[in-house]
Formats: C-alpha cells, structure tokens, sequence
C-alpha cells in the first residue's frame, strides 16, 4: 500500500492547526500509520531539504524548519502520495487554490504551515529518514462494534 511523509510544520502547530490538518486527512480515508511530535536537529533538516541546499532561500528554511516542534507523519492509501499534494495545494499559498491546505489556511510561502512528499520514491526516502520501522503501525480498521 502506497504511503507518504507529512510533516505540520512550526507554525502549522504554533498557529494550533494540528488537529484541522490531520483530520482533512482522516476524513478524505488515508489512514495515519505513523506520527510523533519533535523538534528537527539541523542535521535532519538539511537532510531533509538537501534539493533545495544551492537556494538562496535554504538557510532561512533550516533556520525555520528547526525552530520549534512539528508533527511528523505517514499516511497511507490508494494513491496518498499525489493526492495529499492536492489537498496541500501550490507552495506559495498565494496561489493555492481555495479548498486546499495552503489556501485556506497560510498566505507566505516561507510559512507554508505542512510538507507533503512530491513523488512516490521521495516519499519512501523521507519515510525512512523520519521515522523507524518500529515506529510505524500497519493497523486494520477492526470490524468489531466499540461498543458490545
Ligand atoms: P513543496 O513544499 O510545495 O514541495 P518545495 O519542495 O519547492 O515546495 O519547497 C520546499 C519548501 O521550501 C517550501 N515548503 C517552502 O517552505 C520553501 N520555499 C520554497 N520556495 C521558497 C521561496 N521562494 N522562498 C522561501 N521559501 C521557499
């Protein structure tokens, strides 16, 4: 089953979006497997936006990706990878159309609020960079009413 890396970024959790972002994610049917709350060493950012590394922009991205708590990720289903990137919407919210993530809820494109993986195969390397096996839950939606 396809999964993908999402990441609420700084101020997605300052601005208390958590929970408005992830239940788009619940209510569309994607399924959470994996998700913890941690502050990125500078390490892993860099990691993390190594294409971006010659942008005049990258060291303000570090700065910014490293500056508090974010919610880390993985969502899985049919097709996750391209459609969560829809739900998010354009990288500058300026031109994210109304509906998505970053347009109805972020307006500067430093800000941006979520990080969602562009392709199937970034998705499996970012995975792998963020989060262990272990930390990963294959779950199956119980059939057995909650309450008996
Ligand atoms: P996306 O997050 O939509 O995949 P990328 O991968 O092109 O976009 O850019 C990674 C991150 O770099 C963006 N989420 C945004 O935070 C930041 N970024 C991209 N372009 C700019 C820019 N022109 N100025 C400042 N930050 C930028």
């Amino acid at each position: 089953m396809e999964r993908t890396f999402l990441a609420i970024k700084p101020d997605g959790v300052q601005r208390g979006l958590v929970g408005e972002i992830i239940g788009r994610f619940e209510a569309k049917g994607f399924k959470l497997v994996g998700m913890k709350l941690m502050t990125a060493s500078r390490e892993l950012a860099e990691q993390h936006y190594g294409v971006h590394k010659e942008r005049p922009f990258f060291a303000g991205l570090v700065d910014f990706i490293t500056s508090g708590p974010i919610v880390a990720m993985v969502w899985e289903g049919d097709g996750v990878v391209a459609s969560a990137r829809k739900m998010i919407g354009a990288t500058n919210p300026l031109n994210s159309e109304p509906g998505t993530i970053r347009g109805d809820l972020a307006v500067n494109v430093g800000r941006n609020i979520i990080h969602g993986s562009d392709a199937v195969e970034t998705a499996q390397q970012e995975i792998s960079l963020w989060f262990k096996e272990e930390e990963l839950s294959a779950w199956t939606p119980s059939l057995t009413p909650w309450i008996v």
